[in-house]
């Protein structure tokens, strides 16, 4: 606690203070800036002088408050007790809790090896930089292949692309939206996400700025989003079928003259491969499939290439579908064979003040190295996709996943078949979340971990200023001093990671001389908090910045514009950029037997076994919404529902249901009850549910989440629908019908 914070405390008449800091709900990281009076936020407010965020702000923002003051959020350690039929929870030390914790997990280890405890990361992982800075210390001292993140329900194909094509997972050019003259945005809607592998705060004023400029945009999606609404022109596609119309569009390339890759030319391999394999996707025959017209495709083919800085983008609709691979593969090749990649206006690789890929602080990545044991899926980066963890916790045999740790996630509502994952976490030997709230999946551990809210801890983005659309450094104090006894993320892997040394080490008589690496390691970074760890960073990235600077201008350091640098990147590395890399070659036989030989129609039930119209069911997300857990925030769901069913005035018709008219709809792995809204807004045939609701569950305690419980799409979603090469998430189009009114 710094003594500005420690001394005015909890003192009513303290002074009225103005503080910098960040909103770290989404990937914009919106700058903010905070009236405080001790422990206690007045106000919060966009920061103008934010040179990223430039004072934009959204709902969220401003109840990062109501986190901090939710009666409901734990701030104690609590352990599960279960007598006579009957659940209860009891708060408990942290020092026991961490014997329990330490003791839960090498039980499960010492009887079923070190592969039975499973860890899953949730997203705010990669918001709260403590997680990344001093979790892995925690975590490789697990020495499991049982890991799971959210990356498999979300951005798992543009690793995988980025590692293939330029040697490093993390090396995902960034729409240069600021310079850009032509942008074509599938399956994503930044103006209610905000961007995603493109932090983009203000994208609004952005867009009007592009469209300005004689700029133009273009958004492909199954539903007319706000995005659409913003945009020079919107096609609806049909749901999974982006894949083919992009190759069509490569198709057009080569089959109208347009491939240009300038600058990129001479480290480009296999582009003639290219045009073979994309051969059979003439956007004729593909406009069938996609719904998409031939004519559209070609005059959208030719803007893009004749352009001055043009650039495509593709996110979560297309990322979580069945070829979410082949669709962010050829959206590189796309801005590979149009010369946008590594150009002002096209997509650029970020210079971040700590960059992850030069430090080498995140791995090139690696794929397929083992597989899963049921399925056989791939795993990627050392995570295999959390797909398949239900079943590795249900089905037995060695290698049975028993223990599980879960952190800054809510897989149960969040990962497909979440019916079926409440299920086996009801089944675990031991289970503890790092979490601040008793929540779907936190309801089964046996010890809940809080860790302080983001108000109450320093931040620096890590990752998110890797993917922003300028390159800006900033770093922000706490604005609130935490509670008694509260410990951050980063101090509860510390206390784990040396607790959980001792235990297995003395179990396993490890080596004298790895024992004291290890103690050393652990020792001198467990001691250091992130701050210290920055400041080290930044010195040795010699970029002439410095924490002091950074201490001085808490509204940010503006590092300039997007510039080239893959392509020189590469060179110095000696690397060229293969077109075709070899999954894709393998995959494409199988995109071309469904859509160019013209049957996937044919492949497709139309009808339940019940007789009922099958639906293609897709998500969505709302500016209110924060993924699963920021429902406990009255003033972000009060007001109209948000958790109801799209669906098109025809196929509403069909089945004579009315606007607001509650239905049970179905789908392989389960029902939901949710009411209908009644739009032309959605393409005829697709209905849209958005994520991270069903706080219906027994046993969680979130009233005012608890209140405005809506349903969740992943009880609809399919474990078994998965993306072809990655095994990732397919939560776009997954059949389902609607089974009564
Ligand atoms: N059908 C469908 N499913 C989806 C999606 C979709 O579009 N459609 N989207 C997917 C995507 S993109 C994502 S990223 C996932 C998200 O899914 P998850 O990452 O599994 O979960 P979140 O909903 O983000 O929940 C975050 C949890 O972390 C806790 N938390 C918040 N901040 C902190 C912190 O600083 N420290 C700790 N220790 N805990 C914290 C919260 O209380 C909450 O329990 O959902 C995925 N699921
Ligand atoms: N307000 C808000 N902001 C958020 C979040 C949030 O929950 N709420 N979550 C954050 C997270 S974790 C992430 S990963 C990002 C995601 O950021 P985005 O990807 O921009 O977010 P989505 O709103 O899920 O956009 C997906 C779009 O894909 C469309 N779609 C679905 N299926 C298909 C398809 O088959 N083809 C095409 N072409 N489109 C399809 C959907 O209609 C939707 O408009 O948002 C982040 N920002
Ligand atoms: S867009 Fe909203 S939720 Fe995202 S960082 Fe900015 S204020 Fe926070
Ligand atoms: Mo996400």
């Amino acid at each position: 606690m710094s003594n500005a914070h420690a001394a005015h405390a909890s003192s009513p008449d303290a002074p009225v203070e103005t503080r910098h800091g960040v909103c770290n709900l989404c990937e914009a990281i919106c700058g903010l800036t905070f009236q405080v009076q001790g422990k206690r936020i007045i106000s919060i407010k966009g920061n103008d002088a934010d040179p990223l965020s430039r004072g934009h702000i959204c709902p969220k923002a401003v109840a990062l408050k109501d986190l901090h003051e939710d009666p409901d959020r734990l701030r104690q350690p609590i352990k599960r007790i279960v007598e006579n039929g009957q659940t209860r929870w009891q708060t408990i030390t942290w020092d026991e809790a961490f014997d329990l914790v330490v003791e839960g997990l090498a039980r499960v280890r010492e009887q079923h090896g070190s592969n039975a405890v499973a860890v899953y990361q949730g997203n705010p992982s990669v918001h709260n930089w403590g997680n990344i800075t001093h979790g892995p210390m925690f975590f490789g001292q697990l020495k499991t292949r049982s890991r799971f993140s959210a990356t498999s329900v979300d951005q798992l194909p543009h690793h995988l692309v980025s590692h293939w094509l330029y040697g490093h997972q993390l090396a995902i050019p960034i729409p240069d939206v600021d310079h850009t003259r032509f942008m074509l945005i599938l399956g994503g809607n930044p103006l209610a996400s905000n961007g995603s592998l493109m932090t983009v705060p203000d994208v609004r004023a952005r867009f009007t700025a592009l469209r300005q400029r004689g700029g133009k945009l273009v958004v492909i999606d199954p539903r007319r989003t706000e995005t659409a609404a913003v945009a020079d022109e919107h096609h609806f596609i049909d749901p999974g079928t982006d894949a083919a119309w992009l190759l069509s569009v490569i198709h057009t390339l080569f089959d109208e003259e347009l491939v240009q890759p300038k600058h990129l030319e001479p480290l480009l391999d296999n582009i003639k491969a290219v045009r073979d394999v994309v051969a059979p996707f003439r956007p004729e025959s593909m406009a069938a499939h996609t719904g998409i017209d031939a004519a559209t495709t070609r005059r959208l083919t030719r803007e893009l290439a004749q352009a001055d800085g043009a650039v495509v983008y593709g996110r979560m609709g297309l990322s979580t579908q069945a070829h979410g691979v082949i669709c962010q593969w050829a959206i590189q090749v796309i801005n590979l064979l149009t010369g946008n990649v590594d150009r002002e206006g096209g997509a650029l690789l970020t210079s971040p003040a700590i960059d992850l890929i030069q430090t080498k602080l995140m791995s090139a990545g690696h794929f397929d190295v083992w597989r899963s044991r049921v399925r056989g899926a791939p795993e990627f980066g050392g995570e295999l996709p959390v797909s398949v963890m239900a079943e590795e916790m249900l089905t037995p045999g060695k290698g049975q996943m028993r223990a599980l740790i879960t952190s800054c996630g809510n897989p149960v509502l969040s990962t497909p078949n979440g019916r079926q994952l409440d299920e086996a976490l009801r089944g675990l030997d031991f289970m503890v979340s790092i979490d601040f709230y008793l929540n779907e999946t936190t309801r089964h551990a046996n010890v809940i971990l809080p860790p302080t809210c983001g108000v109450e801890h320093d931040h620096y983005d890590l990752v998110f200023l890797h993917l922003a659309v300028r390159n800006i450094a900033r770093y922000s104090e706490a604005v609130v001093a935490p509670g008694d006894g509260a410990l951050h993320d980063w101090q509860i892997y510390t206390e784990l990671a040396k607790r959980y040394a001792r235990r297995i080490w003395s179990l396993e008589r490890a080596g004298t001389r790895q024992r004291l690496t290890g103690m050393l390691t652990r020792g001198i970074m467990g001691s250091l908090p992130p701050k210290r760890l920055l400041a080290i960073g930044l010195n040795r990235a010699k970029k002439g910045l410095s924490f002091k600077q950074l201490l001085a201008h808490p509204q940010g350091v503006d590092l300039g514009p997007l510039r080239p640098s893959l392509v020189a990147g590469l060179q110095k590395r000696g690397r060229r950029i293969d077109l075709l890399p070899l999954s894709i070659r393998q995959e494409l036989p199988n995109l071309t037997a469904l859509f160019a030989a013209g049957d996937a129609a044919n492949q497709t039930p139309t009808t339940s076994a019940g007789g009922r119209p099958i639906l293609k069911l897709i998500g969505r997300r709302d500016v209110r919404s924060n993924n699963s857990w920021m429902h406990n925030s009255e003033r972000l769901v009060s007001g109209k529902p948000r958790c109801t069913l799209w669906i098109h005035p025809s196929d509403a018709n069909a089945q004579h249901l009315q606007d607001g008219q509650t239905v049970t709809v179905a789908s392989r792995v389960g029902q939901v009850r949710v009411p209908v809204h009644v739009t032309e807004d959605i393409r005829p045939g697709v209905v849209s549910l958005p994520h991270g609701w069903g706080h219906d569950r027994a046993g969680i305690d979130m009233k005012v989440a608890q209140a405005h419980a809506g349903a969740s799409i992943n009880d609809l979603t399919d474990d078994r629908l998965t993306e072809r090469i990655s095994a990732n998430a397919a939560f776009s189009a997954v059949p389902v019908w609607i089974e009564a009114a």
